[in-house]
């Protein structure tokens, strides 16, 4: 995603901590990024192309097999170009979760922080269904479209066009407004999916099961209708279509990174 998306994912997770976990961030953040996930939430994207944090790049994603429409973390988890593995968004929501978790109960540390702070990014990520895209068109990066008469590639479509374009047209441009929107939709339990949405995971987090899903959601959704040869115009059927997909998945990146810090608040106290 971009800032919004993480920032949206990150706020809907901090509004369902346990009073431990709260303690728990507030502890772990520094100052500077507020005690809030929120603003914490796209560090990880802020560094990501200074020299020293360049090997973090492939941990944002998971390329899958052209076409296939399914994830295997022994397959796809990997950096092929040095067979590095674990190098993909997956792998790394389990180090830096094993990390936190693996922490004693007082300790904070800048690697403890920055732990933090990438699990905040990475659980957001791995719920943007393009995220968990094509090999050969870098998660839509290379795929051309036209939205509201202005080419941009799919990614970034799915990344941050339809995202804030539903908050200024709908939300009168209030980001705030729209995750209450989010948050009273989940407290509604929005037509039986909060409940699938918090069910199936019985570890700290469950990154397998939900690059499976956006993968899924990828075949189905993002590049469906989409010419992966000519420039797609952006139909109103398509944005609704992704528009309520991109909300589902906001809404389950939040609550699963809200479950994923409870239960790591939990084992570290
Ligand atoms: N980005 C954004 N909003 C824009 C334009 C660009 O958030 N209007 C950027 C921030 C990140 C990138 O999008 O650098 C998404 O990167 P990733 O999906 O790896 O988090
Ligand atoms: N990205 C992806 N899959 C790839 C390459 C990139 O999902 N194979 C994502 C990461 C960023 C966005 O696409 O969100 C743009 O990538 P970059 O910043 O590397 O151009
Ligand atoms: N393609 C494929 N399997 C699909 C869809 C497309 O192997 N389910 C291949 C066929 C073409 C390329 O992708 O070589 C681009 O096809 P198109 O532009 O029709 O999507
Ligand atoms: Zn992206
Ligand atoms: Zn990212």
């Amino acid at each position: 995603w971009g800032a919004q998306g993480h920032q949206i994912t990150a706020a809907i997770a901090q509004a369902l901590l346990t009073p431990e976990a709260n303690n728990y961030v507030i502890r772990m953040l520094p100052t500077s990024d507020n005690k809030s996930l929120a603003v914490a939430s796209t560090w990880a994207d802020d560094i990501k192309n200074q020299a020293q944090w360049k090997w973090t790049q492939p941990l944002h994603f998971i390329d899958t097999p052209d076409f296939a429409c399914n994830y295997n973390y022994n397959r796809d988890c990997i950096d092929v170009g040095t067979g590095t593995k674990d190098a993909c968004v997956a792998g790394a929501i389990n180090n830096y979760t094993g990390i936190l978790v693996n922490a004693g109960p007082k300790d904070v540390s800048e690697l403890l922080q920055d732990s933090l702070k990438f699990v905040d990014h990475f659980i957001g990520d791995i719920h943007q269904p393009l995220h968990v895209g094509f090999t050969s068109d870098l998660g839509g990066n290379t795929i051309e479209v036209n939205y509201n008469g202005v080419n941009v590639n799919l990614h970034a479509f799915w990344d941050y066009s339809a995202i804030s374009n539903r908050i200024d047209v709908d939300f009168n441009g209030d980001q705030n407004a729209y995750v209450n929107y989010l948050l009273q939709k989940i407290h509604s339990g929005w037509g039986g999916y909060v409940a699938m949405w918090n069910n199936s995971c019985n570890a700290v987090a469950c990154p397998d099961i939900w690059a499976t899903e956006s993968v899924i959601f990828a075949c189905n959704s993002s590049y469906a209708d989409i010419n992966r040869n000519i420039t797609t115009v952006i139909t109103t059927a398509y944005y609704n279509r992704a528009i309520d997909v991109i909300e589902q998945r906001l809404a389950a990146g939040g609550i699963r990174l809200g479950a994923s810090l409870n239960r790591v608040a939990m084992s570290v106290n």
